[in-house]
């Protein structure tokens, strides 16, 4: 669990709808494959639909990209058939005046507070690029925000919306089990996970014959939720130091005694 993200859900108050303009619709099936998405999907708590710059094009070709001016390589996505899906799509969602989010190379990182932030808006336009982009005159005529999933590089903004999509709708009062919603308030919270274990209580010997941590086959609570607040602040120390501000002092001692043990074990 990382620092941002809050426990319990965003704001109920109907589904929240989605549209998406791509010129890979299909893409957007992933959503209904299997897991959280499939099931909220199902439940009714979010609706998505994709708009098809190509179904907005008024050419013989259905053209919906041209050469970029000034030169260079790539295709860029042009204006009119993407506006034109873009007005279908705000139409589409619904309400007064539906935020914009262009998925982008170029947007602000999206991070868990933004996700609660999008989920809470319940009527969503999102705008995938292609090629080596849009036009930017749509980013200035019908995006209001550009987010981006970090420094890497994907083929378009199909895959983030997904993305974003998959993290807003696990948020949604009834998408998650109750599991799943019980883990979300976790002593743990702002660290990364502790080390998780299942049967057997030993691999067999080509896989080395590894044993579960003792502690937990115990049945001591108070040990057990220890040892995992301890392998959380350790493992954040070693991975995410970014995440580690403002450690309590109970907290200052536990890392502490991970350190001790790390630099034990070599
Ligand atoms: C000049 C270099 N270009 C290609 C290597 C830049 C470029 C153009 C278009 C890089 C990526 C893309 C398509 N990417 C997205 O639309 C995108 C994206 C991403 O690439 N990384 C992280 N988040 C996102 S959100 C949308």
């Amino acid at each position: 669990m990382t620092p941002d993200e809050g426990a319990g859900t965003v704001s109920g108050g109907g589904p929240l709808n989605i549209a998406v303009v791509t010129l890979f619709p299909a893409m957007l099936d992933a959503l209904r494959v299997g897991g959280v998405a499939a099931r909220a999907s199902e439940r009714g708590l979010f609706t998505v639909t994709a708009y098809n710059p190509r179904d907005f094009t008024s050419d013989r070709h259905r053209t919906v990209d041209d050469r970029p001016y000034g030169g260079g390589p790539g295709m860029v996505m042009m204006f009119e058939p993407t506006f034109r899906a873009i007005e279908a799509a705000r139409a589409g969602v619904g309400g007064s005046s539906p935020l914009t989010v262009l998925l982008s190379p170029q947007g602000r990182a999206l991070d868990q507070c933004a996700v609660r932030r999008l989920a809470d808006c319940r009527r969503l336009v999102l705008v995938c690029g292609r090629y080596e982009g849009v036009d930017e005159r749509l980013v200035e005529a019908a995006a209001d925000e550009e987010i981006s999933l970090g420094d890497f590089v994907l083929s378009g903004g199909e895959p983030a919306a997904l993305a974003l999509i998959d993290a807003m709708v696990r948020l949604l009062p009834g998408a998650l089990g109750h599991q799943d919603s019980a883990a979300e308030d976790s002593f743990a919270e702002g660290l990364l996970d502790w080390p998780h274990y299942t049967r057997p209580e030993r691999l067999a010997p080509e896989h080395g014959g590894r044993a579960v941590p003792p502690v937990l086959l115990g049945g001591n609570h108070g040990a057990v939720r220890r040892w995992r607040e301890k392998q959380a602040l350790g493992r954040t120390w070693l991975r995410r130091p970014d995440l580690l501000r403002g450690l309590d002092t109970g907290r200052e001692a536990l890392l502490a005694e991970f350190i001790a043990e790390h630099r034990a074990d070599g």
